[in-house]
Parts: C-alpha cells; sequence; structure tokens
C-alpha cells in the first residue's frame, strides 16, 4: 500500500497523531498537507508524551522521512521551535523537507487572525489565533510569502509591502493598531532563510519519485472532515481541506496514486471553537467524557465540547473521503457507561434527516435521534483482540461500523502506542 491518507472523520482530536505513529513504522515517508501550527497531535510513546502541532507525527519514527508539503501553511519561528525540543529529546529531525511552496505566516497574519476574532465578538469561530485563516485568505488571495521567497531578498520585500500595504490600512484604520513594519517582517524572515533552506525542496517531485521507487508514503491530515473549508460547518471551519482531496492539492500527488483512505474516528464526538455539534451534550454525561478522555486542546488548553457518536457523520466522512478503513479511537473512555446513545439520524422541524442536511441553518437545528446500547464495566485497555472486548464493547463496534459506511479496522482501547485491537 504505497500511498495511504489519513484523516479525522469528525471535528479533529480523534487520535490522528497516535494512529500514524502506528502506521509509522511501515512507512517511509509522512506528509502534512493541510494547516499549520492549529493542529495539536498527542502521541504517547513509553513514559514519554509529544504534542506536536506543526510537524507530522511521523517524525517520531525513526528512518521515516517527515515533509511538509505546499498546502501547508509555516510559522517558522514555531517549526525550529518544535525541531529543537524534539531534537533536545533525542528525536531525529534532521530528515524533514519543505515545500519551496508552501505559504509563511507571518507576524501581520497571526494579528489579523486575533483582531478578527475579537472584531466578530458574538460571531468568532473561535479560532486557535495562530494566523492560519489570514495566511490561506492571502494564498487566495494571490498576495501571500512562500518559502521560497525566503531566499530571494528583493521579491520578498515587494511581497511583503504589497501585501502590508492593505493590512496596515485595516489595522489602523478599522482595528485601531499600530502598522506593522516592512523592515521589521523582511528582517524576521530573512533571520530564518539560511538554517531553512537545506531542508527546502520540490517536495511534490521527491514524493512523485519515492512512489514510483516503490515506498510507503503517509498523508496525515491535520483537522479533520467537519473542519474542511469546503465539506466542514462552513464558516464554523478552518481555511484549508482537511479531506482526502487535500492531500493532492496540499502535496501534488496525483489522485490515481492514492490506495487507502483512513479515517480516524472516535467512539464518541467533540468540538473545539464555534458551531453546530446535534450530539452536544451539557449534562453530567459530556462531564464524563471530557474527564474520562480527557478532551482539552493540545494547542490551546480550551475544554472540547463533547456528545456522543454521530452515525450520519461518519457515513458523510466515508463518502466525501472515500473512507476504506475507520480506525476507532478511544473506546475505552465509554467504559462504565450504562447505555450509551448513538445518533442514527436527525430531526429538523418535525421532518427526519437520515444524512447530514446540506443547508447550514437545518444542521443548526437538527436534533439527534438515538438508538441505545448497552455499555460495559470491564476494564478495555488490556484487550489486543477483537474477542478480548466484552461482548458489549463488541455489539456497540459492530452497530456503529454498520452504520459508518465503511470497515472498523482498528480500534484504540488506551493513550499508549500499543493500546490497540487490530482486526483482521
Ligand atoms: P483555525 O485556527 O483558523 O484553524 O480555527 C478554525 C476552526 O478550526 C478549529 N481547529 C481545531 N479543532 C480541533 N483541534 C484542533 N487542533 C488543536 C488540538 C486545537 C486546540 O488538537 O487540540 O488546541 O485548541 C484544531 N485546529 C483548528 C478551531 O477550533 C476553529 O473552530
Ligand atoms: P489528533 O489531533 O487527532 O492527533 O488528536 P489529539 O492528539 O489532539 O487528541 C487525541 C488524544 O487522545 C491524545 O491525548 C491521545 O493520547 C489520546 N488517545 C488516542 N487514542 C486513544 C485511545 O484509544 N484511548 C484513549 N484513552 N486515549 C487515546
Ligand atoms: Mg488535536
Amino acid at each position: 500500500m504505497p500511498a495511504i491518507v489519513l484523516i479525522g472523520a469528525q471535528w479533529g482530536d480523534e487520535g490522528k497523531g497516535k494512529a500514524t505513529d502506528l502506521l509509522g513504522s511501515r512507512v517511509d515517508f509522512v506528509v502534512k498537507f493541510n494547516g499549520g501550527n492549529n493542529a495539536g497531535h498527542t502521541v504517547v510513546v513509553g513514559d514519554e508524551k509529544y504534542a506536536l502541532h506543526l510537524l507530522p507525527s511521523g517524525i517520531l519514527t525513526p528512518g521515516v522521512t517527515p515533509v511538509i508539503a505546499n498546502g501547508v501553511v509555516v510559522d517558522i519561528e514555531v517549526l525550529f521551535e518544535e525541531l529543537d525540543a524534539l531534537a533536545e529529546r533525542g528525536v531525529d529531525v534532521s530528515k524533514l523537507k519543505v515545500s519551496a511552496n508552501a505559504h509563511v505566516i507571518t507576524q501581520y497574519h497571526r494579528t489579523l487572525d486575533k483582531v478578527t476574532e475579537r472584531f466578530l465578538g458574538k460571531r468568532q469561530i473561535g479560532t486557535t489565533g495562530r494566523g492560519i485563516g489570514p495566511t490561506y485568505a492571502d494564498k487566495i488571495n494571490r498576495v501571500g510569502i512562500r518559502i521560497q521567497d525566503l531566499f530571494d531578498e528583493n521579491i520578498l520585500r515587494q511581497k511583503v509591502e504589497g501585501a502590508l500595504a492593505q493590512k496596515n490600512h485595516l489595522l489602523v484604520k478599522v482595528y485601531n493598531r499600530r502598522a506593522i513594519e516592512v523592515d521589521e517582517v523582511v528582517e524576521d524572515l530573512l533571520s530564518y532563510a539560511e538554517r531553512l533552506r537545506p531542508m527546502v525542496e520540490d517536495t511534490a517531485l521527491l514524493l512523485h519519485n519515492a512512489l514510483d521507487a516503490g515506498k510507503t508514503v503517509l498523508f496525515e491530515g491535520g483537522q479533520a472532515t467537519m473542519l474542511d473549508v469546503d465539506h466542514g460547518t462552513y464558516p464554523f471551519v478552518t481555511s484549508s481541506n482537511a479531506t482526502s482531496g487535500g492531500a493532492v492539492t496540499g502535496s501534488g500527488v496525483a489522485p490515481n496514486r492514492i490506495d487507502r483512505v483512513i479515517a480516524v474516528v472516535k467512539a464518541y464526538t467533540t468540538r473545539v471553537g464555534a458551531g453546530p455539534f446535534p450530539t452536544e451534550l451539557f449534562d453530567e454525561s459530556g462531564d464524563f467524557l471530557r474527564e474520562h478522555g480527557f478532551e482539552f486542546g493540545t494547542t490551546t488548553g480550551r475544554p472540547r465540547r463533547t456528545g456522543w457518536y454521530d452515525g450520519p457523520i461518519a457515513r458523510y466522512t466515508a463518502r466525501i473521503n472515500g473512507v476504506t478503513d475507520f480506525v476507532l479511537t478511544k473506546l475505552d473512555v465509554l467504559t462504565g457507561l450504562s447505555t450509551i446513545p448513538v445518533c442514527v439520524g436527525y430531526d429538523v422541524n418535525g421532518v427526519r434527516f437520515n444524512e447530514v442536511p446540506v443547508s447550514q441553518s437545518d444542521f443548526h437545528h437538527a436534533t439527534p435521534i438515538y438508538e441505545e446500547f448497552p455499555g460495559w464495566t470491564e476494564d478495555i485497555t488490556g484487550a489486543r483482540r477483537f474477542e478480548d472486548l466484552p461482548k458489549n464493547a463488541q455489539d456497540y463496534v459492530l452497530a456503529i461500523e454498520a452504520m459508518s459506511g465503511a470497515r472498523i479496522s482498528a480500534i484504540g482501547v488506551g493513550p499508549g502506542r500499543d493500546a490497540i485491537v487490530v482486526r483482521h
């Protein structure tokens, strides 16, 4: 299986980091194709816990070449901080490759992200404040700064001047902020150029050649399907394509080279930031999931909103991404619940929807229709085969598999690297 895409099935934090890490020993390249340091992947290796934001989780596997592809937005200061922190802990970071076409997050993007959110007031998205949206907006608006621009001071200066001409107007006149100096930004960016230079490559060509040579490439999605700018709960989304199509445009590897699409799905649902979430819980069950699942943002530390498993969302994800396999995570978190509701459809003002409604207003007003499954009390963290799971846990997995549109090939039963049941 030379090219595998791994994406989030819900609103993020499904445990993609752990799933990537698991596949890591069998892959040669791990590619981040969307987003930036808004991502937060926690990987537990033995007693060590790693929180990765900008770097692909595959960086933790010896022998793997990590790649930051063209679809990513890169905060270079954060990149170096993350590399240094990992190197200090003995991780080999020397193989990292960065696309010359990736866009750069600058100081003005971070500032704009924060002031825009404040300006939106009650309508805010709840962004991570890392400058992601404004950087992608500049990319689409054709006033972005790319990694390759750092190696030509003249071009860089012209581009920063062009971008700031508009932005300073906005910052000063609309947001009542100080103007940002061209020199300040240019000098800051140039100060990274020499260290960055050896990492910069035509990563599309690199990956193409790797696949031709029979190497295995894993594309690791940041965020998730329901946060995708096209297919998610717009405008409460991130600004990139977090779905499998994003792996294609975000890396330059053609769609007919992709062999498998793995979606990571939690045994319940969480969301950080604003936007519709039909199965959200506001009672003690919600607190149970947050506490037992330790549902707090890896990047911002924000408590995550929690709710039951949503079958129509899983089916939607299966369709949009062409999912071949699901990895179900955090089944252990449900241990101790007497019954476990699963959403099988929605009621929208008296009308039944079996699929995710296309109208955002309908989705905002969707009340879940639940089916209840009996829970279990046995500790399942030691289970390694499907048969090791209590009957009720097996039935829960089989029931959500039947409604989710693809096979559940692996089941996470704890945070540790080996806490997984692989189904053959
Ligand atoms: P942004 O900053 O522009 O991408 O924010 C837009 C929306 O996307 C959501 N978003 C995320 N949701 C879940 N997890 C994410 N990564 C971190 C994590 C988040 C954290 O792994 O925990 O630490 O808070 C992530 N990144 C972006 C965001 O909440 C907005 O709803
Ligand atoms: P990502 O953004 O999708 O990579 O997910 P995060 O790392 O933000 O959040 C997933 C969290 O769940 C991490 O703290 C993982 O260590 C943890 N985790 C992953 N799989 C499991 C599992 O099967 N059981 C439990 N209890 N925790 C898990
Ligand atoms: Mg996360």
